[in-house]
């Protein structure tokens, strides 16, 4: 048994790795770009000045993994960040971009360790951080599904698909959506985020690489469509694109990129590769920055 799991284990292991070595690259260098190069996407030039007319800001938390069986600090300290350090920043939004509970592949999830389920315990403590610190009195709460909140899901109508339940978007949007906010200078930004779970959900191992079939496809480049009054736009997603297959011949940077007020596109998911790349950033061919953020769970970024 343990023999059988493990070669599973193994196996999954090396398929992921090819299909993320291929096109490794892409996530973590920058070989045909320039990052400090500056991408014009809009012709409009504005000035900043000692006003916050022009300026507005927004923060990201992304792989919080809440866990009940491991270290109690981290639901305390990002209790602490909905209470603290949100107040003392100030976003106008909040992104919040996957892996909203669960453990991590060193982390038991079941007793077996390699098995997964839903623990309606964890997705309690999200929510009671988010509730008891009124955040959504206080800053746009924008959060979506990873990996791990998707184990085990028969469909997006489970009884355990907690998202629905115990997450601010979750009731009104069971994957991707788009919000736009009317800043102060009158201008609209977008925050699109793009859910590429697997519908249904398998069990890990089996549910590391992203799919966006093709009902959610439509739904996206719907999105997409929608954002063309933005002044520009912020798309954000659990998986790097590097890890998102789609139904369809469009790579899923196509249709980021038929968006033309794209400016970037922020995710999570990969932990820095276990520290051994911390600057996990790079600019797709189509001008937009994809930029990836360490996790809660570890680093506490
Ligand atoms: C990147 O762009 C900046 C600004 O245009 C330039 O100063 C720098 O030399 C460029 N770097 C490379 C490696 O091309
Ligand atoms: C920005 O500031 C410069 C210098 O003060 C000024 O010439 C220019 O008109 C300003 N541009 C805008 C869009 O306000
Ligand atoms: C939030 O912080 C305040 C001030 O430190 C404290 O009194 C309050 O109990 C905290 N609330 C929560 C829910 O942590
Ligand atoms: C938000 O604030 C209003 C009024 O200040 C209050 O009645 C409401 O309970 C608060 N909502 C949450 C979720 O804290
Ligand atoms: C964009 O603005 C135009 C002009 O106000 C309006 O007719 C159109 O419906 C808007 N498009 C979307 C997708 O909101
Ligand atoms: C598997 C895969 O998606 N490979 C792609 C990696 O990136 C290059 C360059 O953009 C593409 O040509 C490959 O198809």
């Amino acid at each position: 048994m343990i023999l059988s799991n493990t070669s599973l284990l193994l196996l999954s292991f090396l398929i992921l790795v090819s299909v993320m070595v291929q096109n490794l690259s892409h996530v973590i260098s920058c070989q045909d770009c320039n990052l400090s190069e500056s991408v014009k996407f809009n012709e409009k030039i504005v000035n900043i000045t000692d006003t916050f007319t022009n300026l507005f800001w927004f923060l990201q938390i992304s792989d919080i993994h809440i866990s009940i069986f491991h270290d109690p600090e981290r639901i305390q300290e990002f209790n602490k960040f909905c209470n603290e350090t949100v107040d003392i920043i100030k976003p106008s939004v909040v992104i919040a971009s996957g892996k909203l509970h669960g453990g991590d592949l060193t982390d038991a999830k079941d007793r077996n360790e390699l098995g997964s389920q839903q623990y309606e315990e964890e997705w309690k403590h999200y929510w009671n951080a988010l509730q008891s610190t009124h955040i959504t009195n206080r800053t746009i709460w924008l959060d979506t599904r990873g990996n791990h909140d998707n184990f085990n899901l028969q469909s997006l109508d489970s009884p355990v698909n907690y998202f629905r339940h115990y997450s601010v978007q979750g009731a009104r949007y069971p994957r991707s959506y788009s919000h736009h906010l009317k800043l102060p200078n009158g201008e609209v930004a977008a925050f699109v985020a793009l859910d590429a779970c697997l519908d249904p959900g398998p069990r890990r191992p089996f549910n590391f690489i992203g799919v966006l079939d093709s009902p959610e496809l439509e739904h996206v480049e719907r999105i997409a469509r929608g954002n063309v009054n933005a002044t520009y736009s912020v798309w954000f997603g659990h998986y790097p694109t590097s890890t998102i297959l789609t139904q369809g011949s469009q790579h899923v940077r196509d249709i980021i990129g038929q968006d033309k007020k794209a400016m970037v596109y922020l995710c999570g998911h990969l932990h820095q590769l276990g520290g051994a790349i911390t600057q996990m950033y790079t600019r797709q061919q189509n001008g937009i920055l994809e930029l990836e953020l360490a996790d809660w769970k570890l680093s506490r970024m």
